[in-house]
């Protein structure tokens, strides 16, 4: 049998999660998934020209390779369709339940298990069950984050986030106004500067940007990977390595930062011809310390016609459109590329530990977490995609696949020990390792991002190599652990 497992969220963490249970033969576990459907930022995420830009082949599970993905970088629906199909292989639907959204999880010290209420989404009717183990898995770019612009009610047009894509408009030949300038606007802007009659893009800072070297996989292509499965595993490799060696390095402060810094000037000057507009693309901050965004499509869609790259403050929104410190720029529709609320953690859920210490308590001054899994007074919780386990550079599939190997590594000892906590010397330890290394890196340059919490503190990103996590994460230590028994 084994412990009874709540698994909040059904994205890759989650499905990743249910599927090395399903495969320990552990069947006692229930995904709880507040959308319609698995999938999480894939299923959420339907902008046009939504897709990954981390090719596919490294963007994916080691253990369950795929050998039909079309292209290198594949768009949003092949990746969804991806995650459906392992759900469906692994027979993980019926332990699925979806349109429910977990409330609140709280620990009953007298039982050692977790109280969790999860609502019915349509109909808000709430339920409690006990479980062993409780895994979040509803990562860190869930949350669409809607700007404080005054105003923006009163917009007469539709208006809505990149993440909550309202597929009833259609923008062919209208004025369109897209705020914001990172990697969701730098896919979404090329289709949309197609379709619209104007578009204005607000950029209120800069980013750095990489080619995405895009390609599809012809025929041929795709048959050597179906048929000699080691050359899809043998590209994956290469990838990874190329991820690593070059892109973490020039994270942090390494030999290839000024390659990479190279690499973006050169693609700005190929693509850009107007040095009015690339002295407006121009950032003035360190490559890397914002997420780089990786698009070939970015750059030629704003040298469009009918784009026009507006960096004047946003002041209001009016009725007619987005009112500038220059004037009121015109729209009929204003879509908000504005990112997501990502330095809080697992809100709004609420959760209690041990002594009903409330975890967002626990975090007011920024989310931590030993290994980015496990958090002292919350036994048997862990985190997947949790604080600092976030990359820059490389797949996120990778971290998720470690975390989840070490907390199947823990189900056997919590069950033959008890309930397990994380000591807090071995959080204290973590937490200075963590900000030791976080001080080679370059995201505590001068910029803003979304990695930091309002006091500056880099609560999202791994400032290690990957390597090193898969290492710190082999097997659990029992030493770093509290057990009842
Ligand atoms: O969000 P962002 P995103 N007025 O936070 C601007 C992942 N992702 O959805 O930089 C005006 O990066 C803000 O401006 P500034 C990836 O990890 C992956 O684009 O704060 N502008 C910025 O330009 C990515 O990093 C893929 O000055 C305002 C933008 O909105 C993460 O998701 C694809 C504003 C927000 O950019 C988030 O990307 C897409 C305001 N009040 C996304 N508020 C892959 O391919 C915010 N902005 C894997």
């Amino acid at each position: 049998m084994g412990p009874t497992v709540a698994i909040i969220g059904a994205g890759f963490g989650g499905l990743c999660m249910a599927i090395q249970l399903h495969r320990a033969g552990i069947g006692s576990f229930t995904v709880f998934e507040k959308g319609d459907d698995v999938g999480g930022t894939w299923r959420d995420n339907t902008y046009p020209g939504a897709g990954c830009d981390i090719p596919s082949h490294l963007y994916s599970f080691s253990f369950e390779r795929y050998s039909s993905w079309t292209r290198r970088y594949p768009g949003q629906p092949e990746i969804l369709g991806y995650l459906e199909e392992c759900a469906d292989k692994y027979g993980l639907r019926s332990r699925i339940r979806l349109n429910t959204e977990v409330v609140s999880a709280a620990y009953d010290e007298t039982l050692g298990r977790w109280r969790v209420r999860a609502a019915d989404v349509a109909e808000g009717r709430e339920s409690e069950e006990l479980f062993d183990v409780v895994v979040s898995a509803v990562g860190q770019l869930n949350r669409p984050h809607l700007p404080e612009i005054p105003g923006m009610s009163s917009f007469a047009g539709p208006s809505f986030h990149s993440a909550r894509w309202d597929h009833s408009q259609d923008l062919t030949g209208r004025r369109v106004a897209v705020i914001g300038t990172g990697s969701s606007a730098a896919q979404l802007i090329p289709p949309v500067a197609e379709a619209a009659g104007h578009l204005d893009v607000f950029q209120r800072t800069p980013n750095w940007v990489i080619p995405k070297p895009d390609a599809a996989f012809n025929r041929a292509a795709r048959a050597v990977f179906h048929h000699l499965p080691f050359t899809q595993r043998v590209y994956r490799e290469w990838i990874y390595r190329y991820a690593e060696g070059t892109l973490y390095r020039a994270l942090a402060g390494g030999w290839s930062t000024g390659l990479l810094r190279k690499r973006a000037l050169d693609h700005l000057h190929a693509q850009v011809p107007d040095p009015e507009l690339r002295a407006k693309l121009t950032p003035d901050y360190p490559i890397g310390c914002k997420r780089v965004v990786i698009d070939s499509a970015f750059y030629p869609a704003l040298t469009r016609q009918n784009v026009d790259v507006v960096t004047d403050r946003i002041v209001r929104i009016v009725p007619e459109g987005v009112e500038t410190e220059t004037g009121i720029r015109e729209a009929d529709a204003i879509v908000y590329a504005t990112g997501f609320l990502t330095t809080e953690f697992l809100v709004p859920m609420e959760i209690a530990g041990r002594q009903g210490r409330r975890l967002h308590d626990e975090w007011k001054d920024g989310a931590e977490a030993y290994l980015g899994i496990a958090v002292p007074n919350f036994p048997n919780l862990f985190l997947l995609y949790g604080p600092n386990t976030n990359l820059g550079h490389n797949s996120i599939v990778f971290m998720i696949e470690c975390q989840v190997r070490y907390i199947m590594g823990c189900l056997p000892q919590l069950t033959e020990r008890g309930p397990m906590e994380v000591r807090p010397e071995a959080m204290d330890t973590w937490r200075r390792a963590l900000d030791r290394a976080m001080d080679h890196m370059v995201w505590q340059a001068g910029c803003a991002s979304w990695y930091k919490n309002a006091a500056g503190r880099v609560t999202n990103n791994w400032p290690g190599s990957t390597p090193l996590y898969r290492r710190l994460t082999r097997e659990p230590r029992p030493a770093a652990f509290r057990f009842a028994r």
